[in-house]
């Protein structure tokens, strides 16, 4: 067995449950947030046999996007009479990021 964490942008982890939900997939997700945007997102888990891994990668990439968003870098320490004009820096997010562990137990109690 494996489980699969996944985690993807908040505007698709609803479609994203939904249709592993509809091909009969259990999942769990859980409300995270990136360390670099430090913006919501969502950390879906899933425990699936090892022969089901390749599609349920399937339905995650079938449902999460790759968005650009955009980072305002904070000030440098200024000296007075200096001026700085700040650009925003533009990071690709997504689709999703993917782990596939070895899950040596699985039981429901
Ligand atoms: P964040 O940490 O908020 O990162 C958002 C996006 O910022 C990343 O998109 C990446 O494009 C960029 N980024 C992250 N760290 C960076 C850095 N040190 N320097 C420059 N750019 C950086 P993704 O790579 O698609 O990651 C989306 C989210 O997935 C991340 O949100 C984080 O929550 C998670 N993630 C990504 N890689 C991870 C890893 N190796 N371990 C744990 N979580 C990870």
């Amino acid at each position: 067995m494996k489980l699969i964490l996944a985690i993807v942008q908040n505007e698709d982890a609803g479609g994203l449950l939904e249709a592993l939900s509809q091909k009969g997939y259990r999942s769990t997700r859980m409300n995270t947030a990136g360390g670099f945007l430090k913006e919501s997102n969502a950390t879906v888990v899933l425990g699936v046999e090892e022969s089901q891994v390749e599609d349920v990668l399937a339905v995650i990439r079938a449902n999460c996007h790759t968005r650009t968003q955009y980072l305002n870098p904070l000030p440098p320490v200024m000296e007075p009479g200096e001026f700085y004009m700040p650009y925003p820096v533009e990071v690709q997010v997504g689709g999703a990021t993917l782990f596939v562990l070895d899950v040596e137990n699985y039981r429901q109690l």
